[in-house]
């Protein structure tokens, strides 16, 4: 395993949204599949339920599928995508997502995410947050980033479905449990 710590100027670039600091931020190759800038938002107090996010590439001789999700801080993790039905965000638990060769994917708001449930405690600002995603190839991959604030995504608060905004919301969970 190699662990590489980019220069903060270029996470700066990359993630133009993130304002917390990016000390933690940490890229880690495996077996041609690269997970970098893995972060999270911020939850309330008492919220058991956060969302997390990451890139992952893979070099151009590389094929793989990200299979599992995990994080200490949460008792269990799921990869999700997002799609929206007109006004209404749809989640979906995916048992996989399958990356080509030289792919580049984008774990962000409003698209595909990895969902925390059961959070041990609150996701504050600026904590380190560790996350474990397992590849069928290069098997687990171990990353550790920054908790980034609810202001950073431009959360605002449980009950409206705008931009950014739902995915950490209990109502979230209802939807889930209740799609198909
Ligand atoms: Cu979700």
């Amino acid at each position: 395993m190699r662990l590489k710590l980019p220069a903060l100027a270029v996470l700066a670039a990359l993630l133009p949204t993130l304002a917390a600091p990016l000390a933690h931020a940490s890229e880690v190759t495996v077996k041609g599949v690269t997970v970098a800038h893995p972060w999270a938002r911020a939850t309330p107090e008492g919220a058991k339920i956060g969302v997390a996010f990451a890139e992952i590439k893979t070099d151009k001789d590389t094929s793989d599928r990200l299979t599992a999700v995990s994080s200490p801080i949460a008792g269990r993790a799921e990869i999700h995508s997002m799609t929206m039905d007109g006004e209404i965000m749809k989640m979906r638990r995916l048992d996989s997502i399958e990356l080509k060769p030289g792919e580049q994917l984008v774990l962000k708001p409003m698209a595909a995410h990895i969902m925390l449930f059961d959070l041990k405690q609150p996701l504050k600002e600026n904590d380190p947050l560790k996350l474990t995603l397992t590849f069928e190839k290069a098997g687990p991959i171990e990353v550790e980033g920054t908790v980034a604030s609810l202001a950073a995504t431009g959360a605002q608060g449980h009950e409206n479905h705008s931009a950014g905004d739902s995915m950490g919301s209990m109502h979230h969970q209802h939807d889930h449990a209740s799609h198909d």
